[in-house]
C-alpha cells in the first residue's frame, strides 16, 4: 500500500487526564488534531509493539467516532500496523475492548469514548489507548506520547479507501488487513466463563422478581438485549433506552442519581422493579439499586467481595487480594481484614490497579465513582458489576419457594453493614468551576496540610494525617504523587479534595467525606444527615464557597 507523508504541526494541550485525552468534538474536529496525537502515540511505542502487530479499535457509538474510525485505521496501517479488529459500526464498550486484546492476544486497541461525559456535535469526545493485558496505557507511555505531540512534524497516512464497518468479515489492503468484528460475542463467552449464568436466569425467570436495566443510549445497549434477554431470560421491556445513539438521546451518560434519574424514578415509584441498574458511555461505570434503595459503589464492592466465593464460580477459590482507589471509602478495607487478604490504596483511575492484576496480587476492585470490576479484564467493567449482583440476588434466592419473600438487594446492604459497619460515604462535584479559584483552593490546602500535625483539634474531630496522597506502585517501583489531599481523622472519618482529570473545560472540584458507624441503630439514617457536620467541617477547612463562589455542588453522589 501507498504510504503518503502528511506534513503536521505540534499543537497545544494534548495531555491525557485520568482516563484518555478529552476535549470538545470541535476541538478534535481542526485539521490533524486527532491525526497528531494518534501519530504521536505511534511515535512513542517501541516499534515491535506495532510493526506487522495486531491492535483493536472500538467505541461507545457517539458523534464523531466514525470519522475518526477511518483517520485512525488510515494512521494505523500507515505506521506498519499488521492487522486492526474494529467492532461493527466501531462499537466495543471499554471493557470488552480489554476483553478482545487479551482474547486475541491483541498488542492494544483504541477506544474511542469520552466516558460518561455527553456527546454531541457540541459536547466531548475523547480517545484512550489500552496495552497488551487490557489494562490502560501507564503514565509513562502517556507522557511520552504528549512529549511527542509537542514536536511532531509529520504523519504517516496509508492512502486505502474508507472502511465499511457495516459488515463483519476481512477486508486486505496488501499487508494490512481489517477484520469487522461482533462487538458482543467475545465479551459474552467471558462473562458465561466467570458467572453461572444457569444461576442467574434462575433469578431473571421469576415471576416474583423484576429487573430493569437502562443503557442510557449508550454503548451497553448493544449488550444488554444479547446478554440479559437472549441468554439470560429477562423480559425485552425490561431494558430501558437500550439503542445506543450518538448523543445518547440528549442525555448526559452518566450512572448517578443525578443524571440517571429516569432509573432512580422507577425505582423509588410506587410498585417499582426488585433490581435496577444503569451503565455509562462506554459501559465500565455501573450503579446498582433495589426497590427505594440505593448502592453506594463504595459498599457495592465490599459487598461483592464479601460474596464472590460462594456466588461467582471465577472466584471460587477465594479473591487473591482488594483494592480501591484512594477516595473510595472504607467499607472494602473491612471485608480485606476479615478475609485476610492482600489489599491495596492506589490513586484515582483504573490505570493504577492493572500491574496488581498482571502480578497476581488482585482480583475485585472498585472506585466511589461508580466503577467495580475485577481481573477478567483490565478495565472497570459495568455489565460484570450487574451481573456479579445478579448472581449474589440469586445465590440468596436459590431455594426459595414461588410465594415466600425474597432477599433484596436493601436486605444485603444492611446486612452487610450489620457485619463490618457502615461507611457513609458521600461525593460532592463542582462542575466547571473557574480554573483559577479552583488551583488556588488546591494550593491552599496544601499549606494547610503542610502546617498541621497529628492530634491537631478540627471541631469535634483530631487530626491523625493529613497528606497530599503519593502512591508507588508495588510492582513496578513508579511514583505518582499529588493525587489528592487527605484529612484522616482518629476515628476513621476522612474528607479528600481533588480536582477532577476528565473534564473537557473548567474544573471540577471533587470533595469526598466519610464516616464509619458501627452501631446498627443508626445504620437507617440517610448519609446526607449522618455526614452533615463532616460536610460542614470540609467547607469550612477548604473556605471552597470563598475560592468557586460556589453555594452548592453540580452533583451529589
Ligand atoms: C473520574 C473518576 C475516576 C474514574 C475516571 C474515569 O475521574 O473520579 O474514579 O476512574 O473518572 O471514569 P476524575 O479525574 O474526573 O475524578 V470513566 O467512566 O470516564 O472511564
Ligand atoms: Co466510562
Amino acid at each position: 500500500i501507498k504510504i503518503n507523508s502528511v506534513p503536521t504541526k505540534p499543537i497545544e494541550g494534548q495531555k491525557t487526564g485520568t482516563s484518555g485525552l478529552r476535549k470538545k468534538v470541535k476541538v478534535f474536529m481542526q485539521d490533524n488534531y486527532l491525526a497528531n496525537w494518534i501519530q504521536a502515540l505511534f511515535n512513542s511505542l517501541p516499534p515491535e509493539d506495532y510493526k506487522n502487530g495486531l491492535l483493536v479499535l472500538g467505541g461507545d457509538g457517539r458523534y464523531f467516532n466514525r470519522e475518526a474510525a477511518q483517520v485512525i485505521i488510515k494512521i494505523a496501517a500507515g505506521n506498519g500496523v499488521g492487522k486492526i479488529l474494529v467492532g461493527k459500526e466501531g462499537i466495543l464498550s471499554t471493557p470488552a475492548v480489554s476483553a478482545v486484546i487479551r482474547k486475541r492476544k491483541a498488542n492494544g486497541g483504541f477506544i474511542m469514548s469520552a466516558s460518561h461525559n455527553p456527546g454531541g456535535p457540541e459536547y466531548d469526545w475523547g480517545i484512550k489507548f489500552n496495552y497488551s493485558s487490557g489494562q490502560p496505557a501507564p503514565e509513562s507511555i502517556t507522557d511520552k506520547i504528549y512529549g511527542n505531540t509537542l514536536s511532531i512534524s509529520e504523519i504517516k497516512m496509508a492512502d486505502i479507501p474508507d472502511v465499511d464497518l457495516s459488515s463483519l468479515g476481512e477486508t486486505k489492503y496488501g499487508n494490512f488487513i481489517v477484520e469487522v468484528i461482533d462487538p458482543v460475542s467475545d465479551y459474552m463467552e467471558l462473562m458465561e466463563d466467570v458467572f453461572d449464568f444457569e444461576l442467574i436466569k434462575s433469578l431473571l425467570s421469576r415471576s416474583d422478581f423484576r429487573f430493569t436495566f437502562d443503557a442510557m443510549h449508550a454503548v451497553t445497549g448493544a449488550y444488554a438485549k444479547p446478554i440479559f434477554v437472549d441468554k439470560l431470560g429477562a423480559t425485552p421491556d425490561s431494558i430501558k433506552n437500550g439503542v445506543p445513539l450518538e448523543d445518547f438521546g440528549h442525555g448526559h451518560p452518566d450512572p448517578n442519581l443525578t443524571y440517571a434519574k429516569e432509573l432512580v424514578d422507577v425505582m423509588y415509584a410506587e410498585n417499582g422493579p426488585d433490581f435496577g441498574a444503569a451503565s455509562d458511555g462506554d459501559g465500565d461505570r455501573n450503579m446498582i439499586l433495589g426497590r427505594h434503595f440505593f448502592v453506594t459503589p463504595s459498599d457495592s464492592v465490599a459487598i461483592i467481595a464479601a460474596s464472590a466465593q460462594l456466588a461467582i464460580p471465577y472466584f471460587k477459590s477465594g479473591p487473591k487480594g482488594l483494592a480501591r482507589s484512594m477516595p473510595t471509602s472504607g467499607a472494602l478495607d473491612r471485608v480485606a481484614e476479615k478475609l485476610v487478604l492482600p489489599f491495596f490504596e492506589v490513586p484515582t483511575g483504573w490505570k493504577f490497579f492493572g500491574n496488581l492484576m498482571d502480578d497476581g496480587k488482585l482480583s475485585i476492585c472498585g472506585e466511589e465513582s461508580f466503577g467495580t470490576g475485577s481481573d477478567h479484564v483490565r478495565e472497570k467493567d459495568g455489565i460484570w458489576a450487574v451481573l456479579a449482583w445478579l448472581s449474589i440476588i440469586a445465590y440468596r434466592n436459590r431455594n426459595k419457594k414461588p410465594g415466600e419473600k425474597l432477599v433484596s438487594v436493601a436486605d444485603v446492604v444492611k446486612e452487610h453493614w450489620a457485619t463490618y459497619g457502615r461507611n457513609f460515604f458521600s461525593r460532592y462535584d463542582y462542575e466547571e468551576c473557574e480554573s483559577e479559584g479552583a488551583n488556588k483552593m488546591i494550593d491552599y490546602l496544601r499549606e494547610v496540610i503542610s502546617k498541621s500535625k497529628p492530634g491537631e483539634k478540627y471541631g469535634s474531630y483530631a487530626l491523625q494525617l493529613g497528606d497530599d496522597f503519593s502512591y508507588t506502585d508495588p510492582v513496578d517501583g513508579s511514583v505518582a504523587s499529588k493525587q489528592g489531599i487527605r484529612f484522616v481523622f482518629t476515628d476513621g472519618s476522612r474528607i479528600i479534595f481533588r480536582l477532577s482529570g476528565t473534564g473537557s473545560s473548567g474544573a471540577t472540584v471533587r470533595m469526598y467525606i466519610e464516616q464509619l458507624e458501627t452501631d446498627v441503630s443508626k445504620h437507617d439514617t440517610d448519609a446526607q444527615t449522618a455526614l452533615k457536620p463532616l460536610i460542614d467541617l470540609a467547607l469550612s477547612i477548604s473556605k471552597l464557597k470563598d475560592f468557586t463562589g460556589r453555594e452548592r455542588p453540580t452533583v451529589i453522589t
